[in-house]
Order: C-alpha cells, then sequence, then structure tokens
C-alpha cells in the first residue's frame, strides 16, 4: 500500500428494516470472527405497533410544539443513549428494594401495617416508573436530530416505530403508578392488620401484573437502543467519500483497496445491505469512507429502505461521490439501465463532489482512447462517463491513480467543509448581534 494510504477501517454496518420478516425487535448474529464487520440489528413492529405514540408525546413533551426547533449540526446522539435494564432486571430489582421500607413506629398494630404496606407499595411504584421516566425522557426526539441519524432512524426501524416503542414504554409508566397509587391508598385505609396484609399482597400482584403486561415495550427499547448505539458514528464535519453505484459492480471491493477494511465481496447483487463506515488516512489526515448499497433502476419512490440508506448518506452528509460503473455485463445490471440511474443520480446530486470509476477493467475489451460512439448512450457503453477512470481489482490497473484522486477529492471536500462552517459561523454571529 502507498505511503498516501495508510488507510484504517471501523467496520460497522447496520440494516436496515426493508425486506426483513416482520415481528420482533431482535439482534442480528454476529458474522463470523475474522470477517471484521459487525452486523447491527434489525427490527420490526407489531410488538409495538398497537400503541398510541402521541400520548407519550403529548404527556413528556407538551411544550416542544412551542420551541423553535434547533439546528442540527451535529451527530453522534446514538453514543448518548441511557444503558436500558432488561425488564425483568428492573422488576427484580424493585421487589428487592421495596421489600426493605422501614416499618413506622405507630403503636396502633393495625395503622402501623397498614402505614408500612402503602409504603411498600409506594416504593414498588416508584422503583418500577422512575427508570422508565429517565427513559422516555433520554431518549432523543427525533425532530431534534441532526436529519441523517434521524433518516437511520426512520429506515431502521420503520416510520413511526421509534415512538411508538417509546410511547408503549411511557404508557407502561402511567399504568404503573395509577396501580400503584390507587392500591396504596386502599392500603392506607385498612382497619385491621389482617386487612393491611391482604391489601398489600393484593397490590404487590396487581403491580407485578400490570409491569409484566407491559414489559416487553422496555425491552422492545433495550433493543433500539443497542441497535442505535452500535451505529456507526459519523461526524459531519470530516470529509467523506461515499462509494455509490449499481448492485455487484464493485463496490466494496474498491473500499477494501482503499482501506484496510474488509467488508464482505460476493458476486451477488445486494451483498452490502447496509452502510458501513470506515475511515481513511492519507498524509496523517483522517477521512471518512461509507460503502453503500447497490441502486436499482427505478423510480426513487419504489427504492426499499436498503437502498434509500444510500440517498440518506447522499442527502444528509457532506460526502464526495465516488461513483462506480460496470460496463463489462458481469453484474447484472446492463450499461443502458447503469446510465440510467447515473444520470438520475447525478442530477440529484450535482452539487456533490465527483469521481466517476469505470470497474473490472481487466474483462473490458475496448480501449479507452476510442472516441468512436456516436451518442451519449453509446459513449457511456464503451468508455463510461466522461472524465472518468478505468480500474481493476485483479490486475490493479489504474488503482494509484484512483488512490491519488480520491485524495485530491477529499481534500477539495474539506476546503468546501470548512467554506461552508465559516458561512454558518458568520450567519450565527449575524443573528446574534
Ligand atoms: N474481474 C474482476 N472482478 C471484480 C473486480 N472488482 C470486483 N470484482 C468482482 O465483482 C463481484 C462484486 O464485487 P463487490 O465488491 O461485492 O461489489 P459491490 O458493488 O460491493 O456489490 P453489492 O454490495 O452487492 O452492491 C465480486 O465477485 C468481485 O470479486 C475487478 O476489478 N475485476
Ligand atoms: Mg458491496
Amino acid at each position: 500500500m502507498s505511503s498516501r494510504a495508510a488507510l484504517g477501517f471501523l467496520q460497522q454496518r447496520w440494516l436496515p428494516s426493508a425486506n426483513l420478516p416482520r415481528g420482533r425487535i431482535r439482534r442480528s448474529p454476529r458474522l463470523p470472527r475474522g470477517s471484521g464487520l459487525r452486523t447491527i440489528s434489525s427490527i420490526s413492529s407489531p410488538g409495538f405497533a398497537d400503541k398510541d405514540p402521541t400520548k407519550f408525546h403529548h404527556a413528556s413533551r407538551s411544550n416542544i410544539m412551542e420551541k423553535p426547533l434547533p439546528k442540527h449540526k451535529t451527530t453522534g446522539a446514538f453514543q448518548q443513549l441511557p444503558m436500558v435494564m432488561p425488564s425483568l432486571d428492573i422488576l427484580s430489582s424493585a421487589q428487592r428494594k421495596s421489600r426493605n421500607v422501614s416499618p413506622t413506629n405507630v403503636q396502633n398494630i393495625a395503622k402501623r401495617e397498614s402505614k408500612r404496606g402503602a409504603k411498600q407499595l409506594d416504593a414498588l411504584m416508584k422503583e418500577l416508573a422512575v427508570p422508565l421516566r429517565k427513559y422516555t425522557e433520554s431518549f432523543p426526539d427525533k425532530r431534534y436530530l441532526h436529519p441523517y441519524e434521524r433518516s437511520l432512524i426512520e429506515l431502521t426501524f420503520g416510520e413511526g416505530n421509534y415512538e411508538k416503542v417509546l410511547g408503549s414504554v411511557d404508557a407502561l409508566r402511567k399504568k404503573v403508578v395509577h396501580v400503584g397509587k390507587q392500591h396504596a391508598s386502599l392500603c392506607a385505609q385498612s382497619t385491621s392488620k389482617r386487612e393491611a396484609e391482604e391489601r398489600l399482597s393484593e397490590g404487590l400482584r396487581k403491580l407485578e401484573e400490570a409491569f409484566q403486561r407491559g414489559r416487553t415495550a422496555i425491552d422492545d427499547l433495550l433493543n433500539v437502543a443497542k441497535t442505535l448505539r452500535a451505529m456507526p458514528v459519523v461526524d459531519p464535519l470530516t470529509p467523506t467519500l461515499c462509494l455509490v453505484g449499481a448492485p455487484n459492480v464493485g463496490k466494496s471491493s474498491l473500499v477494501r483497496i482503499l482501506s484496510t477494511g474488509k467488508p464482505e465481496v460476493c458476486n451477488y447483487p445486494f451483498t452490502t445491505r447496509g452502510i458501513l463506515m470506515g475511515h481513511i488516512i492519507l498524509n496523517y489526515e483522517r477521512f471518512q469512507v461509507t460503502d453503500t448499497p447497490g441502486l436499482l433502476t427505478r423510480h426513487d419512490d419504489d427504492r426499499n429502505n436498503i437502498e434509500r440508506l444510500t440517498l440518506a448518506v447522499l442527502s444528509y452528509l457532506p460526502t464526495a461521490v465516488l461513483y462506480v460503473h460496470d460496463l463489462s455485463g458481469e453484474c447484472g445490471t446492463s450499461p443502458d439501465d447503469q446510465f440510467i440511474t447515473y444520470k438520475e443520480i447525478r442530477e440529484k446530486f450535482k452539487d456533490h463532489l465527483w469521481l466517476d470509476v469505470v470497474s473490472k477493467c481487466d474483462l473490458l475489451q475496448e480501449s479507452p482512447d476510442g472516441t468512436s460512439a456516436d451518442d451519449e448512450v453509446s459513449r457511456y457503453k464503451k468508455f463510461g462517463p466522461r472524465g472518468s477512470i478505468r480500474v481493476s481489482i485483479t490486475s490493479e490497473l489504474g488503482i494509484n491513480e484512483l488512490k491519488a484522486r480520491v485524495h485530491d477529492l477529499l481534500l477539495s471536500q474539506m476546503v468546501r467543509i470548512t467554506d461552508d462552517e465559516t458561512k454558518v459561523e458568520m450567519s450565527d454571529d449575524k443573528e446574534a448581534v
């Protein structure tokens, strides 16, 4: 590897919700050791889809609507999420702690027992409800997130499901508080020791039942937190190279060449089903790289969530694009179809810094020097877009040029980011005056 490319790769990927079986949230199994990749959990919704998320919003964040939404400059919210305890651990810990309530020194036995019972029920209710309140308050409101992280939540869990999980946890908290208060009050009104004991055990049973009925919401939230925390940390202020192209054109193979990371490479479409974030260090400067799932030739509205992840990276992160074209006929998408998608993506993201690469050139017959193609499509089919460079992983042709061009591209991206930041700071200063 050249001295320009002492490359490192943080290998993380996550899978969006599209095309995944609907069911409860689950963790994906880890890939075998040595694959260098972490699979991130997939999630689907019916376990919590029936709850009303608005109740949570109105209850816990009633003042949000009046506040102007802040500017979403930073990412990293997922690394700030609280640790969520498994529901059964919360229950057993709450039950243990509530048993330790100190007895009151009231002389009358009936009064003493009814007070002690009410105190125990109150303690159990609080031990169950307090962590739930902490969770619902600590998980970020999606609207306050950087748009990239917001789209990750939507594409990973499905539209609205994140809020539904939080809403269910909050509904459980309210239920526990309601049942706890009701039974503590009943117990406090007992007229004999026996009645107090009966009301205490009835209250404990009802509280446990209420918690057990809704506790899956907590375990869903735990999996949401795990999934989000495992997502790659992306710094929007670090130049990012984003590899884009049709499925199976050789994007991941190029990521392997451009970094020390080892994303999966297979000869079938959609080998890469999530975003892989990594970094490249060139001449002591650090850059980010994302390998993305392939884009099929179809309208944006018809794209699945896996493809939409690619568009989210391009839309919300300041990326330079490395667009990969396979004109060899090997990848499964014809050059004609690749051309259609390419034109659309190029037009859509025309402001991005861009580098076109024709991959697998060891399989190509045509010489890149020819100029005989008559129209744009024929020219594309023979040589790729104007200005593209030809590379081959197999013969290593063009690889050094590719590394040099990638470095230049990322340096230009760095200048853009710095300029944009300066503009933002100036406008912030103006607003402050
Ligand atoms: N002959 C030849 N094959 C290549 C070259 N580059 C990649 N391939 C092969 O092309 C196939 C697809 O490569 P990947 O790197 O997985 O392609 P991808 O674009 O990441 O694919 P998806 O993740 O499915 O979108 C693999 O079998 C690679 O070995 C090349 O330069 N020459
Ligand atoms: Mg791939």
